[in-house]
């Protein structure tokens, strides 16, 4: 498939992409969340139950990012995930970066590292059946942050992570996350407009700089919105407009579609929120989903790590993917939600 037919199919109406990347120490979290220790078979156990959760892959999921450990891993029976995937026409998408580090000459701000033999991985994972690839870069605000030095540098490093997939067959996902969750996080709705805005144009420059071809991306990035802090918190309509609003002004019409990462907020906010885009008129690229913990939030717990939780632990998975299928055609409804 050429890349613009993978990017086309992993925004395909009513579908968004599962983003079950999270790392080691990421899951680790998750799970101790829900009392449970952080072993290879609960991890498999975890993601199994979500992949094997046949109504929302199906129906409602297009791609799933991975991490390397499960691209090459095999459910409890020795059915491969990629094989399990490739049954309900899930294209697997692999995490490539290596996680995010202290910028230097920067305080409190990150850089992410993993560019160092990516050809070699990317080759990798394409055998491997890899479509698509994710890396993430992390936008800082706080009273000196972001810094033109520190978005240059992951907008460098998004942009050559782009054309590395992309020689190699594999569709990029390009994130550049400005956190809304982290600290302080008491910025206005409209300080992180200004930053959103200038990180995309600033990660657009760089992409075309190296040349990548934009039918060939995706985008996942932050909504706007004010920090989980902040005094004052937008409502979903002014949610929506800023941030299609800042979408317009920075993301080329060529790319053929935006999957928003979630960003901490509450399921049901990051549902409102994305059908309140796909209610505005004229977009020009597709808008859905590509969600961690507001895809997974009520599953995991769900779930708890126990076998008996498992079709329980799914239905709600099918839920909160149906509801986000919804709202990728803007026709989502709270009263969906509550009666559920
Ligand atoms: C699933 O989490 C992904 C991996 O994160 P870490 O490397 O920090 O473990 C993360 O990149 C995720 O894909 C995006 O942040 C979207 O997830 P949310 O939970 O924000 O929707």
């Amino acid at each position: 498939m050429s890349l613009n037919a993978i990017a086309q199919k992993l925004v395909e109406p009513g579908k968004g992409i599962l983003a079950a990347d999270e790392s080691e120490p990421t899951i680790a979290k998750r799970f101790a969340a829900i009392g449970i220790g952080n072993t290879p078979e609960l991890r498999r156990d975890y993601r199994e139950m979500l992949f094997r959760s046949r109504e929302a892959m199906t129906r409602y999921i297009s791609g799933a990012i991975l991490t390397e450990e499960t691209l090459k891993q095999d459910g409890a029976d020795g059915t491969a995930f990629i094989a399990l995937l490739a049954d309900s026409d899930v294209i697997p998408g692999i995490k490539v970066d290596r996680g995010t580090f202290p910028m230097p000459g920067s305080s409190g701000e990150k850089i992410t590292e993993g560019l160092d033999g990516l050809r070699q991985r990317l080759a990798e994972y394409a055998a491997l059946g890899a479509g698509f690839a994710k890396w993430r870069a992390v936008i800082t605000i706080a009273e000196q942050a972001p810094s033109r030095n520190a978005m240059r540098a992951n907008a460098h490093a998004l942009a050559r992570y782009a054309m590395l997939c992309q020689e190699a067959g594999i569709v990029p996902v390009v994130e550049p996350e400005v956190v809304g969750d982290g600290e302080p996080g008491d910025h206005t709705i409209e300080r992180c407009q200004e930053v959103t805005e200038e990180t995309l144009e600033t990660v657009f420059n760089e992409l075309r700089l190296a040349g990548v071809d934009f039918t060939g991306m995706l985008l996942k990035p932050n909504m706007v919105l004010a920090g989980h802090k902040a005094a004052r918190q937008a409502d979903v309509e002014e949610v929506a407009r800023r941030t299609v609003e800042t979408l317009r002004a920075t993301v080329p019409a060529a790319v053929p579609g935006i999957a928003f990462l979630s960003g901490g907020q509450t399921d049901e906010e990051a549902t409102a929120h994305l059908s309140a885009m796909n209610r505005l008129d004229g977009l020009p690229w597709k808008v859905t989903f590509s969600y961690g913990r507001a895809l997974q939030n009520a599953a995991l717990r769900l779930w708890s790590g126990r076998a008996e939780n498992i079709e329980l632990a799914q239905a709600a998975f099918a839920h909160r993917a149906r509801m986000n299928s919804l709202a990728s055609l803007g026709k989502w409804q709270g009263d969906l939600d509550r009666a559920a």
